[in-house]
């Protein structure tokens, strides 16, 4: 496979302090992988905060050289609207929603469908770390360590059958943890969907952990998505069910608001939101509200690898 460039930030951007922790930390992640020192899933120390460790080897040639968004940031800043609207909710109130046990059911078009219990497909595949780019259609962005495998490995264990063009995810509903389900913004559950050629994209993570650890439940514990040329909200957290479909299915953002979500929602800085430009972006931790805005790259910054997908498509139609 071809070594892909990322777009390098000024060497005035980063500040050595910052180089050095982010090597540290990859160096850490490398060394518990060689030691093989795991926790089952699901195990946390008594401390509130404590998460797993997860351990991975690092994916140098997926992963962008821009400085990470400090973890403070991308674990109380979040939108998970299951725990309500506002930033905030998630971190104050996701603690609460069950994730063991935990298992995702993969069904329709495949030739083997499967549930797989959480420790399971934490064992399908070697986790590696991927540091990508995740911009908000909100208009800011973050740059986060995500764990994880490509979601190709899984659908491959199913064999989906020639009929089986799209993939659904749905999050999971529990309506004693989670208060943001009496609110009428989206139909629940929280449902997306990809083509099938974006879903075996290699770039696209079937995600467990962050930041060296599991995932905290606010960012989508125990397993989400993260496609990363694609707004966040593509990036369905807390999955159940993955179905693999002939239709292409309706997302709950197309449902609740067709004229401003479509079904791809690649990042593209040429095709307005009806409400608001995607020209630009605020990174999260960049100097509170005063720091300069940075122009948004076309599918965030993974043009060369995902471009390819949608030649011929007029993507202001196809939004
Ligand atoms: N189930 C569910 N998944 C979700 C959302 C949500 O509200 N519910 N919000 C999405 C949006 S809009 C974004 S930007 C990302 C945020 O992920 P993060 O909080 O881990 O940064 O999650 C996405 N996945
Ligand atoms: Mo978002």
């Amino acid at each position: 496979m071809a070594r892909y460039r990322y777009p390098q930030p000024a060497p005035s951007e980063i500040t050595p302090r910052e180089i050095w922790q982010q090597r540290r930390r990859l160096m850490q992640a490398g060394a518990l992988a060689a030691t093989g020192l795991a926790l089952p899933f699901g195990a946390r120390a008594a401390q509130a905060d404590a998460l797993a460790p997860l351990p991975a080897q690092t994916n140098a040639e997926f992963s962008t050289m821009e400085k990470v968004t400090d973890r403070s940031h991308a674990t109380t800043y979040n939108n998970f609207y299951e725990f309500g609207l506002d930033k905030a909710d998630p971190h104050r109130l996701a603690g609460k929603m069950q994730i063991s046990p935990w298992a995702v059911q993969v069904v329709g078009q495949v030739a083997k469908p499967q549930t797989f219990d959480i420790d399971d497909l934490l064992a399908l595949a070697p986790m590696q770390e991927r540091i990508y780019r995740l911009r908000c259609v909100e208009g800011w962005s973050m740059v986060i360590p995500w764990i994880g495998y490509p979601l190709s490995h899984l659908l491959d264990k199913v064999e989906p059958t020639g009929n089986a063009k799209y993939i659904a995810f749905y999050t999971d509903m529990q309506p004693e943890t989670m208060p943001g389900l009496r609110s009428t913004v989206l139909d629940w559950p929280y449902r997306e969907g990809l083509r099938m050629d974006e879903a075996m994209h290699p770039l696209t993570l079937l995600t467990f952990g962050m930041y060296g650890e599991v995932l905290p439940n606010q960012n989508g514990a125990p397993v989400r998505l993260v496609v990363p040329w694609k707004y966040g909200f593509k990036s369905a957290k807390s999955i159940v069910t993955i179905q693999v479909t002939e239709q292409q299915p309706t997302s709950s953002w197309m449902q609740a608001a067709p004229r401003e979500y479509g079904f791809y929602s690649n990042v593209n800085p040429k095709v307005s939101h009806p409400r608001w430009s995607q020209a630009m972006e605020r990174r999260i931790g960049e100097g509170g509200l005063f720091a300069p805005r940075r122009p948004t790259l076309m599918f965030n910054g993974y043009e060369e690898q995902v471009a390819s997908m949608y030649a011929g498509m007029d993507l202001a139609k196809y939004y």
